[in-house]
């Protein structure tokens, strides 16, 4: 049985192994344009800080070093239901130097497209078992958001030796790169 999350609810994650996916709608009538969203998973030590760039995991660097996140690539529309965009994880080959791993979703080209996550609809975060597609946590993130131009869907993290995951659902106005900022 999935176990749905509220904001800010936290699990524990007993699979080393497994799958996220993101969804949303849009609807691009709302501003003209077409909607393309992103994820981004920022792979953090510690010191909440990138490992190195090449923990920054996304549509244009899809796999860690340790291979332990791997991206499944570039969705363009979100149309549809079911997942938009899936990242793998393997925490049992996941670098020791790694504390944390947070999955943002950005709007690309927001600014000049003149958008925001008050326009997105329908956004959640899942953790699923690929072999059997058992979904195992799912957080539908609530419509509370306005010119927010990423949202940080949920993290993973380690405490004790264990890995829980806590479903943030908080967004940012300055899109990727206050992200960058934060964690760089
Ligand atoms: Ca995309
Ligand atoms: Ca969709």
């Amino acid at each position: 049985m999935a176990i749905n999350l509220q904001k800010g609810q936290r699990e524990n994650i007993n699979a080393p192994k497994f799958s996220i996916g993101l969804g949303w709608d849009t609807n691009s009538s709302s501003t003209g344009t077409a909607f393309d969203l992103d994820a981004s998973i920022f792979i953090l030590d510690d010191q909440k800080k990138l490992v190195s760039d090449q923990h920054l995991v996304f549509y244009n660097n899809l796999k860690s070093p340790d291979g332990a996140v791997e991206h499944s690539g570039d969705n363009l529309t979100g149309d549809g239901d079911g997942d938009d965009e899936q990242i793998k994880i393997d925490l049992t080959n996941v670098d020791s130097k790694v504390a944390e791993i947070c999955i943002v979703v950005t709007i690309h080209d927001a600014e000049a497209r003149r958008q925001n996550f008050g326009q997105v609809r329908n956004s959640f975060i899942r953790i699923f078992d690929a072999s059997t597609n058992e979904v195992i946590l799912k957080y539908e993130l609530e419509e509370d958001f306005s010119i927010e131009t990423a949202v940080e869907f949920g993290r993973i993290y380690k405490r004790e030796d264990k890995w829980k995951f806590e479903a943030v659902g908080m967004g940012m106005k300055g899109g990727l790169q206050d992200y960058l900022n934060k964690y760089q």
